[in-house]
């Protein structure tokens, strides 16, 4: 059959993570780097970036006035939100994420529940919030999620979006070379949901200060068993709050997987 109908299918397949923003240079820069960036390379993932000014209100490309009531800051107009959503979503029923400190806290649960979501969907929109806020009347017509990535407030909304990115397309199946080194990160199943051990690499003697004899011993059994030792002393000093975590929702978003 023709090659332009099986691109289109191959095309199709790749689920698509959508940015919106103010700074596509920058959201673009980052998603061609490092593992974000492999990914795509690798079909496994689609990015499209779309610049909010091109759906602005006049020729100056204005995005954004000052707050009905009054008070500081400029407000992004919901126009260029809602029209630059409409203009990339695909699927109806895509999510579309606002960005905002705002909303719910990202964590590891939600990295595999918005995963099996762009999986599922085709596509995921992240719109990268920014001054004070958005006009509250595009959340309701085109936002069904609001993710913050930490209790503290950043310039913009696009690190956080790239963060989520980040987060979901390394957790994309096949995307880490050895799948191990997903499986034993913090936060994971496999770490009880707990932090990581710590790891050392060539040489055995840096400045007087030597690797763990365990881990030179050749002993897979007790290397194992010294680094879970580890990850849990680790998190019971630094993370106490993650050793009372409930991991009943990331087991069953990893046995699915
Ligand atoms: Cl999602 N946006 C902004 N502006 N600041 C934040 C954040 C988001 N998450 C934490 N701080």
């Amino acid at each position: 059959m023709s090659s332009s109908a099986d691109l289109q299918e191959t095309t199709k397949s790749v689920p698509c993570i959508k940015i919106l923003t103010l700074f596509p240079d920058m959201v673009r820069t980052v998603l061609e780097t490092s593992i974000p960036g492999r990914t795509e390379r690798q079909g496994q993932v689609r990015y499209e970036v779309v610049d909010i000014r091109e759906f602005s209100v006049d020729k100056h490309r204005t995005v954004d006035d000052t707050a009905y009531g009054g008070g500081a800051g400029m407000i992004m107009m919901a126009k260029p939100v809602v029209e630059a959503v409409e203009s990339v979503r695909k699927n109806d029923d895509a999510t579309v994420i606002l960005t905002t400190p705002q909303g719910e806290t990202f964590d590891e649960a939600l990295t595999l529940e918005l995963l099996d979501d762009l999986q599922l969907k085709g596509e995921l929109i992240l719109i990268c919030g920014h001054y004070k806020g958005i006009d509250e009347r595009a959340i309701e017509l085109v936002v069904n999620r609001e993710v913050s990535i930490g209790d503290y407030v950043l310039s913009g909304g696009e690190l956080p979006a790239l963060v989520v990115a980040d987060a979901l397309v390394r957790r994309i199946e096949g995307v880490l070379h050895n799948e191990d080194s997903a499986n034993n990160d913090s936060f994971t199943t496999v770490r009880g949901g707990g932090l990581d051990c710590q790891w050392y690499t060539k040489p055995p003697e840096y400045r007087g200060l030597k690797v763990p004899d365990v881990l030179l011993s050749g002993h897979h059994g007790k290397i194992a068993e010294w680094r879970d030792e580890q990850a849990r002393e680790r998190t019971e000093v630094r993370r106490p709050d993650l050793t009372k975590t409930d991991l009943t929702k990331n087991e069953e978003k990893s046995q699915k997987r």
